[in-house]
């Protein structure tokens, strides 16, 4: 019989750690990138000279010896590659399945459309406070196979999963995972909420608790499972072991059942989307058999990761943030809605980019309660501008430099200047970071 091979398909992050993972096991591969340049060749090859990398397209005469396809997440599963493949009954998966079929410690696994990098920070800074060895991993930005061979023996892994990864895995069985929240994201890629919807799913087969948010049905588990521990959180008050607020004189606490655990103005995240993260942390770290004491001192600590409603500087009265990582409708939201509930003036939303197939109309409410007006920039600022003309004043920037000494001129003491795109960034930035660097570092200069 001949020795396995393996396609990897994607040459980003992805597709580097699953080479150098191959590698260590002595498993030949070829490397695919639908790309006629992608940006990490020269490394690649410089790291595996005797590796062949197809760019472009895949020759058909190649399949026969394929074992299997390891795919990016990025690289959507109706490519010709990736159904030519499947034809040919040739499996393909994903990074998250290599894992989950070598990895014995428990699996904490975290998806939804918002609050995914928060939830999955939390757990993994209480499970640090109650004394584990954690691996912090996935779609937050660390490949899970470059901490699986890292040397440490991690006693439990907290996995931020998207919606990509989720359609590339079956072996999971986490001890607790969650959906936090689905609203409109990706339908470029899904092509409907139903299919998005569905992909997320899939993170609660053969989980052994399902964490729901109740306020949101889409995260209701769709399949029954009688071995499955369900449990919920909300911003309601909770019944027996379940998550959720309860107000006492006038103070609203974070709660596990009856049992009050920190009052929310001493969480330094601020907006009530960061409430219900809190109470979905705690309700997965509970799964895990993490404290209370140890979830209330990561709660109280906590001040919020980069690029999400992150202050930046304030400056004639007007306060500027990057809300870079608002990559979709829903977070925009958040964002707005968080900041203009407690604020004097009016925001001056900066937004645009790749709108990924979302229907602009939805952030037409957020808009009337708080923004005096908007800058649109990117690949997408004309269907934003047609959706949204007729709400608020709109302005047109060529890129973020310009955006900046738009919404300088737009703001007026007592305003907020809000980067809040509510689209994806890669018409313009290498990602979300590097777009809210570049707001950043504008601003400072102002
Ligand atoms: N590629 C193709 N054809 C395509 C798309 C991509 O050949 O149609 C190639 C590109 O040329 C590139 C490579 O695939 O060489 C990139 O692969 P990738 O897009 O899967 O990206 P990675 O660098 O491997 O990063 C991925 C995640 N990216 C995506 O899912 C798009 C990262 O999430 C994740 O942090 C990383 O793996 C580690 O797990 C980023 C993201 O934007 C943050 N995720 C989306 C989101 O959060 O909304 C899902
Ligand atoms: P993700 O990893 O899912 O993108 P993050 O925790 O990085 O989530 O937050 C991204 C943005 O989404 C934040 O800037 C905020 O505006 C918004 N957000 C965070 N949590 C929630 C939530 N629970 N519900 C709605 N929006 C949220």
């Amino acid at each position: 019989m001949s020795s396995p091979f393996y396609l990897i398909a994607g040459l980003g992050k992805t597709g580097l750690s699953i080479a150098r993972y191959l590698r260590r096991r002595n498993v030949l591969f070829a490397v695919f990138d639908t790309r006629l340049e992608p940006a990490g060749m020269d490394d690649f090859y410089a790291e595996f000279p005797d590796v062949t990398v197809y760019l472009n397209d895949f020759p058909v005469s190649g399949y026969a010896a394929l074992t299997g396809i390891i795919s990016s997440p990025g690289i959507a599963l109706d490519t010709p590659l990736m159904q030519r493949a499947m034809a040919h009954d040739i499996p393909v998966f994903g990074d998250i399945e290599c894992l989950a079929r070598e990895v014995l410690a428990p699996i904490v696994a975290i998806t939804g459309t918002n609050g995914k990098s928060t939830v999955t920070t939390l757990v993994g800074e209480m499970a640090k406070a109650a004394g584990i060895s954690v691996a912090v991993a996935g779609n937050i930005g660390t490949p899970v196979l470059d901490l699986l061979d890292d040397g440490t023996s991690y006693d439990l892994w907290v996995l931020e999963l998207s919606s990509f990864q989720l359609d590339l895995v079956t072996s999971l069985s986490p001890i607790a995972a969650t959906i936090l929240n689905v609203t409109p994201d990706h339908l470029d890629r899904h092509h409907s909420l139903d299919a998005y919807r569905a992909s997320k799913q899939r993170v609660y087969h053969r989980a052994k608790t399902r964490l729901y948010n109740r306020e949101d049905s889409q995260s209701y588990p769709q399949s029954n499972d009688p071995q499955s521990v369900l449990v919920s959180f909300g911003e309601d008050e909770p019944v027996s072991a379940n998550w959720g607020l309860i107000e006492t004189d006038g103070v609203v606490y974070l709660a596990y059942g009856q049992t009050r655990l920190l009052p929310v103005n001493e969480l330094r995240i601020k907006g009530s989307h960061n409430w219900a993260n809190a109470l979905a942390a705690c309700a997965l770290a509970h799964a895990v058999g993490i404290s209370f004491d140890d979830m209330i001192g990561v709660l109280k600590r906590f001040s919020g990761l980069p690029h999400r409603s992150q202050w930046v500087r304030t400056m004639d009265g007007v306060d500027w943030i990057n809300d870079s990582k608002g990559t979709n409708i829903g977070a925009t939201i958040s964002a707005i809605s968080g900041i203009g509930g407690a604020m004097q003036g009016k925001i001056v939303l900066i937004a645009g980019g790749q709108g990924k197939g979302a229907d602009f109309t939805t952030l037409r409410f957020a808009l009337t309660d708080y923004v005096r007006s908007m800058v649109l920039l990117g690949e997408d600022a004309d269907l934003m501008e047609k959706a949204l003309v007729d709400v608020v004043p709109i302005v047109r920037a060529s890129n973020l430099d310009e955006a900046v000494l738009l919404a300088k001129a737009q703001s007026q003491p007592g305003d907020v200047v809000l980067l809040s795109p509510a689209c994806a960034s890669l018409d313009m930035f290498r990602d979300f970071n590097h777009r809210g660097d570049v707001f950043t570092a504008k601003v400072n200069a102002l």
